[in-house]
């Protein structure tokens, strides 16, 4: 078990719930929250936090020294649809941030890292039906590209620097705390929001595009059960495939009618559209079943009963 532990990118849809859940676990005083601004005061002002630009060695190091860290979760990363508008800078904040991360693990400055991949790693010439673990895997977002890369340098780093990464590749996630930004899979987060504030919402993907998807609660229990398991247990360093559900937005507005029935759903696809278009439909994600045992929860219907009451609460 860590001792002191690092999130970085603690402000984002992940991050935040993640900062909750580790502190509810280890104690407050033993989670230092980081992001490179206060974009949530809710987080900023919860407990330790720390302004750290990811892309800075000596901001991550200053701060991991600082708090005597041995365990960091880097949750900083520009998704899909914002890294094609800006390649490069997906690139360089996507590949700069682990490669200090896992040298300061290289180093002995912290002991443990977990590493967010993602359905990104796959594309066009991947079997999309319950894509197994080891498969073609030829990405064409650069999001894609640098999730998959970033895979080989952890199990790299594992196998030539017994670094300690473990990584899950997340699916599309549902929360209702805090907004996704930039991702194909956020429609599945502000369709609810719309819902409920318009009773209407225009959709950027097809109403049969489906995706692999899984609500936050279950996210963050993937992400704590693999940290918690014994290192011997997690058997691929590089990223474990990670299922729940899938479902497309017609079947996502449909649940949303059984309790607003006059929602209305308008579809206009745009770029997103081919980025979704590249990833899975489903995906096998037998071996985290397997090694640490990993089990979802939540269906479709418990997602949107979820959702809807939790923001009723917060538009009211
Ligand atoms: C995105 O849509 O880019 C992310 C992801 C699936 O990794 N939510």
């Amino acid at each position: 078990m860590s001792n002191k532990i690092l999130i970085i990118g603690a402000c984002g849809q992940i991050g935040s719930e993640l900062t909750f859940k580790l502190r509810e676990f280890h104690g407050h005083e033993n989670v230092v929250a980081s992001d490179i601004n206060y974009s949530n005061l809710e987080i900023a002002n919860a407990g330790n936090f720390e302004i750290v630009d990811a892309q800075d060695y000596n901001s991550v190091k200053t701060c991991i020294e600082k708090h005597n860290v041995d365990t960091v979760y880097l949750m900083a990363a520009m998704l899909s649809a914002t890294g094609e508008k800006h390649p490069i800078k997906a690139w360089d904040l996507n590949m700069s941030s682990l490669f200090h991360v896992l040298n300061l693990a290289k180093d002995k400055i912290i002991k443990r890292v977990f590493w967010p991949s993602s359905i990104a790693v796959f594309g066009p010439t991947t079997p999309t039906k319950y894509t197994p673990q080891y498969t073609t895997m030829e990405p064409t977002t650069v999001y894609g590209i640098t999730k998959q890369v970033g895979e080989r340098w952890c199990e790299y780093y594992f196998n030539k620097y017994n670094v300690d990464v473990r990584s899950i590749r997340y699916p599309g996630i549902i929360s209702w705390k805090t907004l996704p930004g930039g991702g194909t899979t956020d429609y599945a987060v502000e369709i609810y929001h719309k819902a409920i504030t318009d009773k209407a919402y225009e959709c950027f993907l097809k109403e049969d595009t489906k995706l692999p998807m899984m609500f936050m609660d279950d996210a963050i229990k993937a992400t704590v059960d693999i940290m918690n398991a014994n290192s011997s247990d997690i058997k691929i360093r590089s990223s474990y495939n990670l299922a729940a559900i899938s479902f497309t937005p017609k079947e996502v507005a449909d649940s949303i009618k059984e309790y607003i029935p006059d929602f209305e759903m308008i579809y206009n696809p745009d770029y997103r559209q081919d980025i979704a278009n590249s990833w899975p439909k489903s995906i096998n994600d037998s071996y985290a079943r397997q090694d640490w045992k990993w089990k979802h929860q939540f269906t479709l219907e418990d997602i949107t009963k979820e959702m809807l009451t939790q923001l009723r609460e917060k538009y009211k």
